[in-house]
């Protein structure tokens, strides 16, 4: 079995009905190790290119503005980003976090035990998961920096950059 990486969202209606506990707690029972996380608040961009390959079905602009936390406001308009590795991650986790449609997910995984659909039709599934390889490291690079993760998981390219402003501790 290879050792794999993965992204994980904690959406922002596992924040809002604080289930960020609850999810790790189940995450862990795949006995992976966590190597990158923060808190993130979503901007559209980000959104956008998480999600590009959902762009032509026509709950894109909800599942848009859902990731982003425009339903529930301050303080749950954002996300836990993890980033996990571990063998075979992604087939684990993904198995914890259930189906898709949180209707027809097992009832003892993530999304089957904490998950709705709304009246509007949109997929409240409180977790985010990456689902092969590829698109595990086009979402860690999308989310995450090299710095960011504790091991450099990637190749990684040192380059100049000449900032303009930046904010700093007071
Ligand atoms: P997954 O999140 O299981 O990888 P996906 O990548 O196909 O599933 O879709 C991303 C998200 O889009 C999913 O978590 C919820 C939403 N979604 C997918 N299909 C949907 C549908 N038929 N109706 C409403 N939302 C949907
Ligand atoms: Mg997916």
């Amino acid at each position: 079995m290879a050792i794999e990486q993965l992204l994980i969202l904690i959406k922002p209606d596992g924040i809002k009905k604080s289930l960020t506990g609850n999810i790790l707690t189940k995450l862990s029972e795949a006995r992976m190790v966590i190597i990158g996380a923060k808190v993130v608040k979503v901007s559209k961009e980000l959104a956008e290119q998480h999600y590009f390959h959902l762009k032509d079905r026509p709950f894109f602009g909800e599942l848009v503005d859902y990731i982003q936390g425009k339903l529930y406001g301050e303080p749950y308009d954002r996300v836990l980003a993890l980033v996990y590795q571990g063998e075979d991650a992604i087939t684990r986790m993904r198995t914890l976090a259930g189906a898709t449609n949180p209707e027809e997910a097992d009832p003892v995984s993530i999304r089957g035990a904490y998950g709705r659909i709304t009246t509007k039709g949109v997929y409240e599934n409180v977790v985010h998961c990456s689902s092969d390889m590829s698109e595990a490291e086009r979402e860690i690079k999308l989310w995450f920096k090299p710095e960011e993760i504790v091991k450099y998981i990637y190749p990684t390219k040192k380059i100049t950059v000449e900032k303009e402003e930046e904010i700093v501790w007071e």
